[in-house]
């Protein structure tokens, strides 16, 4: 019999609420829940294909440990628990703590209770060695907002906005910025039918900017001009917020001074913009009653990251794009603890320069973790305090770090690598062990990631569907074995772990929603997902005498601008001298995929049959001796990669547009057609790095394109 329950989706972070239908303890379909108040009944492939991820033939039952011959070997979840835990001990009473890692990637945040868990587990060990895919993915928000400081009341959102600015990211797509990331396809038909203009920067016409009003196809890599640029229009024209500047911000002269040298023909020539267009930006945003400008992927994987940023921040700055005193708070939380919302700034707190320091590169922790562009470095640098422990929760180094051929180079340096994942990734197959994770709905969850990305005040808590029937564990499991075996404590924000007797997922759930506004046990209450409503939040007023003002123009942000200004520019292409290459490589995602997951559905790699194809326009297909469909080598400063051509005039000349995460160690690049390649083995991940997060050039990547030399089997 078929047994119908309500869930929420976790393929991806956006959560969408679904209807799953049961058989035999067998996920064997799903639907949007048309009933949800914020989803509306919306899947996506990639969820309504959740049956086929959770019974897929190679998916990992049970744990595996490497034979010395490089075999795998099933163990059960108890024994791998205690041979790792005895080889911790080992490494921590020879090395010290600092030697043990974590990376926690992508699945680490689809999951309601892992990050708490794993964090508390560093702190028991005194280990500072932890890591998350957020500082390769676009830390310089959190190092922006921190230098600018932010804003106690919350931004305006997309909801009451007449215009939103899209710099680098296609959220109808990937689910993330700019548009909340909830049926965001009806969310923009709908703003844009009540009048909201929206403004796209992105070198490739994506799907979102297909959408928009203005559309500005800039140079790969030259955000930070073409923003510098858009800002000194609305100095010059008047466009920006006088009041709002003269109660609230510091330093508004110096960056007028600091963008007045980006004429409009010097960034029409940098960043291929046309100066029109750059006005007409500046003057959409600016003239809007309410507004909102974010950025994306694109924009923070390239070139001066920090900088772009922080101009995002300044528009909003600029344009007062903030809530006001007594302006009703549309979402104040609902798992998250009671916070004051008031018309005042935080001011700047610069969340780096404290903290463990790195061995390599003069970088260290930034906003309390360490930096994982550089974690490959702090494995393979010899000397006291190297990383020799790595547990990968739920991401996959070998896809996903920039500098492929070093992070293949340090998972060998390891004296224990172990990999929490649902199948034999790239870099499960170099771990000693492979722990056997349940999958999103074989265990109970809430929406802790996304409750303040919600519109309104959301939430939903979901049982788990059906039992896991096999050894499976939970991550935070895995934590709580560990932490029990060494005699550790696992202290969470909202209290300690019992570690005498293992709490169940349930009694996690509480301690990590201990201080939540609405108690957990409200929101269990509700079949699904459902708005919190609670009492109405207000912004309230400044605190009387006080000046706290947010930093639009800091004095090292300044000298990077200066910086910026001072590189000359090449005509043709506009890129800048020294780079001998005639394309640039941007990042990108793909529908059926999240990173590297999903490429082992069927159903999912249907349409390019399972590789990341080049996508590349016709024009320069033609210009390089290149057919649609050929395998291409991309070679940067650092490897080679061979891709298959996909021509989509989409992506403009001098240009290719590649996911990231797919391929595998280059033994097996011949398999291209079927497995892809693997964008960051282009990446130098010690060329042109950002001083602060080490963050890598992992899009706006300078290649050079040729159809490939050997013949290669079609897989
Ligand atoms: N060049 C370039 N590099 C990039 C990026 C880019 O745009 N360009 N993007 C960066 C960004 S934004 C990110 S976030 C990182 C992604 O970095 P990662 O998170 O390290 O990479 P993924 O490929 O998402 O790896 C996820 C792994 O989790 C496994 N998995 C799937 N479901 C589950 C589950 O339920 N539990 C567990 N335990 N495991 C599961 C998958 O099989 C997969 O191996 O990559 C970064 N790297
Ligand atoms: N379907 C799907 N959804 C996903 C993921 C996935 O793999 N698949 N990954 C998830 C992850 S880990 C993250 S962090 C989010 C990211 O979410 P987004 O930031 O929205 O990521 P993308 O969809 O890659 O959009 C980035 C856009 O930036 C453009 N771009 C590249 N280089 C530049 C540049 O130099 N300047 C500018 N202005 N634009 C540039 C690309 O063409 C692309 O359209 O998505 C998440 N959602
Ligand atoms: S967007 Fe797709 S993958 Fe993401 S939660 Fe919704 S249905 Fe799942
Ligand atoms: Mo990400």
């Amino acid at each position: 019999m078929v047994e119908t329950k309500k869930s929420f989706c976790r393929f991806c972070h956006a959560f969408c609420a679904i209807e799953v239908d049961i058989e035999d303890n067998k996920v064997v379909e799903i639907r949007g829940d048309k009933s949800d108040p914020i989803y509306g009944g919306y899947t996506c492939i990639k969820g309504r294909h959740l049956p086929e991820q959770h019974n897929h033939a190679d998916r990992l039952r049970s744990s595996l440990k490497r034979m010395p011959d490089g075999s795998f070997k099933p163990i059960s979840s108890e024994q791998a628990l205690d041979e790792i835990a005895e080889k911790l001990r080992g490494i921590i009473d020879e090395h010290g703590p600092r030697a043990v890692a974590s990376y926690n990637g992508t699945y680490a945040f689809c999951n309601g209770v892992t990050l708490s868990v794993s964090r508390a587990w560093h702190a028991g060990i005194k280990s500072p060695s932890y890591y998350t895919s957020v500082t390769i993915d676009q830390p310089a928000k959190a190092i922006a907002a921190s230098r600018h400081g932010t804003w106690m009341g919350g931004g305006q959102n997309f909801e009451t906005a007449d215009v939103a600015m899209l710099i680098g990211n296609n959220p109808v797509v990937s689910m993330f910025g700019g548009i909340p990331p909830f049926n965001p396809w009806k969310r923009l038909r709908d703003a844009q039918q009540r009048g909201l203009k929206l403004i796209v920067i992105d070198p490739r016409e994506s799907d979102v900017a297909k959408r928009a009003d203005l559309y500005l196809q800039v140079k790969p890599g030259e955000d930070p001009t073409l923003l510098a640029g858009i800002i000194r229009v609305m100095f010059h024209e008047g466009l920006v917020d006088g009041d709002f500047l003269a109660g609230n911000a510091a330093h508004v002269e110096e960056l007028q001074k600091a963008v007045d040298n980006f004429s409009l023909d010097y960034v029409e020539e940098r960043t291929g913009v046309p100066a029109v267009l750059v006005e007409r930006a500046a003057r959409m945003f600016a003239e809007a009653q309410r507004g909102v400008a974010s950025s994306g992927t694109g924009a923070n994987m390239s070139p001066h990251p920090n900088l772009t940023e922080h101009f995002v921040n300044t528009l909003n700055t600029l344009c007062g794009r903030y809530l006001r005193e007594g302006e009703v708070v549309p979402n104040p939380g609902v798992v998250s603890p009671e916070r004051p919302f008031m018309a005042q700034a935080n001011p700047p707190n610069p969340a780096w320069g404290k903290g463990e320091p790195s061995r390599v590169r003069g970088l260290g922790e930034v906003f309390g973790e360490m930096p994982t562009a550089a974690l490959s470095d702090e494995i393979i640098t010899p000397g006291e305090g190297r990383v020799r422990a790595l547990i990968s929760v739920g991401g996959n180094p070998v896809g996903a770090w920039p500098d492929q051929l070093k992070t293949i180079e340090a998972m060998k340096h390891l004296d224990l690598n172990v990999s929490i994942d649902i199948k034999m990734s790239q870099t499960a197959k170099m771990a000693d062990y492979v722990i056997a994770p349940k999958l999103s709905l074989e265990r109970p969850d809430l929406t802790v990631l996304t409750d303040s990305w919600y519109p309104e005040p959301y939430a939903h808590y979901t049982p788990a569907m059906v039992e896991a029937e096999d050894d499976v564990i939970e991550e935070w499991e895995f934590f709580w074995g560990i932490a029990h075996r060494l005699g550790s404590e696992l202290n969470l924000p909202g209290g300690p772990l019992p570690m005498d007797k293992k709490p169940t997922t349930d009694q996690v759930l509480d301690v990590v929603a201990a201080k939540s506004r609405i108690p957990l046990d409200q929101i269990r209450e509700a079949d699904g997902g459902a708005i919190f409503s609670g009492e109405v939040v207000r912004v309230d007023a400044k605190t009387p005498g006080t000046d706290v003002r947010l930093d639009v123009a800091p004095a090292d942000l300044v000298e990077e601008i200066g910086e910026i200004r001072a590189q000359p520019i090449v005509s043709g292409a506009g890129y800048l001298p020294g780079e001998d290459f005639s394309h640039r490589l941007i990042s990108r995602r793909m529908r059926e995929f999240y990173n590297s997951s999903g490429r082992d559905i069927s159903g999912l790699t249907a349409r390019d049959g399972g590789t990341n194809p080049a996508f590349m326009n016709s024009r320069d297909g033609a210009e390089f001796g290149i057919e649609d469909g050929e395998i291409i080598e991309i070679e940067s400063s650092r490897a080679t990669i061979l891709g298959v051509a996909a021509f989509s005039d989409d992506v403009p000349s001098g240009v290719i547009s590649m996911a990231h995460s797919w391929g595998d160690v280059p033994e097996k690049d011949q398999d291209v057609r079927s497995i892809g390649g693997s964008t960051n083995r282009l990446v130098n991940n010690e060329e042109a790095y950002d001083p602060i997060t080490g963050m890598a050039r992992q899009s706006a990547i300078p290649v050079n394109i040729r159809p490939a030399k050997k013949p290669v089997s079609s897989g």
